[in-house]
């Protein structure tokens, strides 16, 4: 490093008022005073070269260095479930994954475009947000914007947890518009698509360092879905003969243990028979509670046939359906009993049906789809604590007037179980 020595002459050109004055105090006053200036600038000088020398470093480090350690990664994108079928009006998820290259990554916000065609289909399903928070991938909604004429939302995520994931799910609500017409469903030969827009951002760490990941750079489908027309097809009959049964029907419902304390009306259940012939008949039958959790339900069957047996299907308004082959049967754990026998015979006159030893499980809320998803788990968090009746008809699992973390675990226990019995 060079040295830096003053001249005698430029000391004595650039003599200030204040060096004249302690000059004519004498010699040795005068270099004493020159030895302190000249000690004064040197350490300003050091603390320049040391503020210069490390920004320079932070910023060559953060330009070339970091860069060259944390390469880009490649972020890939694994679509869950790609062919949806759904009918008018009905909402469905649509979900995909973004896995990182390496295993630790973690991926800590997502900037992202989805579209869709908004003649079929509507963002989210009613709600201020289409997103659908995962219990195991916490991400907030930092921008959401739809805009429902052209059918494109922007949407910024950031993950709040200091968690590592290998991978991220992200799920989106979307819905089949209401209004609809049977004539515009006809009239859609192909299927609707949901994209996830080329160039999606993500942002992430590797051990502990910024990642950059490179996302596709073409669209990617998210969702095929087919709206259906119709209601599923008929039936096939049960076998006819002559005789009028009465099924007097026991059931429980997750969660319920005594006299509901909100909703004391009935339940609504499908109860459906199937016979061992093949055919089947559907009939919604109104359950009524009673003091220690068992609702009872009756009705009448007309023309049944001595030599049918049947297999019986339950399914509650909020619950998954439940098929029950035997007139008592019983299980040890919530929600295992099965059976594909049809071993009920049902005879003339009353017919005892003591099914309250089987749990019919609760999470498939309305509108039902038949499985216990994001869609009803998301419901219920987004009204926790809520006491309105339109959100209770919906996510009031066990009847206590509330919706509450009791009915989200009940929703979460069953999820287990998932689908309905077919
Ligand atoms: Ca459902
Ligand atoms: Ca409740």
């Amino acid at each position: 490093m060079n040295t830096y020595q003053p001249s005698q002459q430029q000391s004595q050109s650039n003599s200030s008022p204040l060096s004249e004055s302690v000059l004519s105090s004498g010699h040795n006053t005068l270099s004493q005073w020159k030895g302190i200036k000249w000690g004064i600038f040197r350490r300003i000088l050091i603390v320049f070269i040391a503020i210069g020398t490390f920004g320079f470093l932070a910023w060559f480090t953060n330009t070339y260095i970091y860069k060259f350690f944390a390469s880009n990664q490649t972020a890939t994108i694994s679509v869950l479930k790609k062919e949806i079928e759904v009918g008018v009006g009905e909402a469905f998820t649509t979900s995909f994954t973004v896995n990182s290259s390496q295993s630790e990554d973690f991926i800590s916000g997502a900037e992202l475009i989805l579209e869709y065609d908004p003649i079929y289909l509507e963002y989210g399903d009613g709600g201020s947000s289409g997103f659908v928070p995962l219990e195991n991938f916490p991400y907030d909604v930092i921008y959401e914007e739809n805009d429902p004429t052209i059918g494109k939302v922007e949407i910024v995520l950031v993950n709040p947890s200091d968690k590592e994931y290998p991978a991220h799910q992200l799920s989106f609500v979307f819905r089949v518009r209401e209004d609809l017409t049977r004539e515009q469903v006809f009239g859609l030969k192909n299927k609707v698509h949901i994209y996830l827009s080329k160039d999606p951002k993500f942002v992430g760490q590797a051990g502990g360092n910024g990642v950059l990941f490179e996302a596709p750079t073409s669209d990617t489908v998210l969702s095929a879905v087919s709206i259906r027309g119709e209601t599923p097809s008929e039936e096939a009959p049960l076998l006819q003969g002559n005789i009028s049964a009465k099924l007097i029907i026991k059931t429980r419902f997750q969660g319920i243990l005594g006299e509901p304390v909100g909703s004391k009306g009935p339940m609504m259940v499908r109860v459906t028979l199937h016979g061992s012939s093949g055919g089947s008949k559907t009939t919604t039958i109104s359950f009524q509670p009673g003091a220690d959790g068992i609702w009872t339900g009756e009705y009448s069957e007309q023309n049944l046939s001595e030599n049918e047996t049947f297999s019986i299907g339950l399914k509650g308004p909020k619950h998954l359906a439940k098929y029950i082959c035997e007139a008592q049967p019983s299980e040890t754990v919530g929600g295992t009993y099965n059976c594909n026998d049809k071993k009920i015979a049902l005879i003339q006159g009353d017919n005892n049906l003591n099914f309250s030893n089987v749990i019919l499980l609760a999470g498939d809320i309305p509108v039902q789809d038949g499985i216990i998803d994001a869609v009803d788990i998301a419901f219920i968090r987004a009204n926790l604590g809520t006491t309105t009746s339109s959100v209770l008809s919906r996510g009031d699992l066990n009847l206590d007037g509330i919706v509450d973390t009791q009915d989200h675990s009940l929703a979460i226990a069953a999820l287990g179980f998932k689908y309905d019995e077919k």
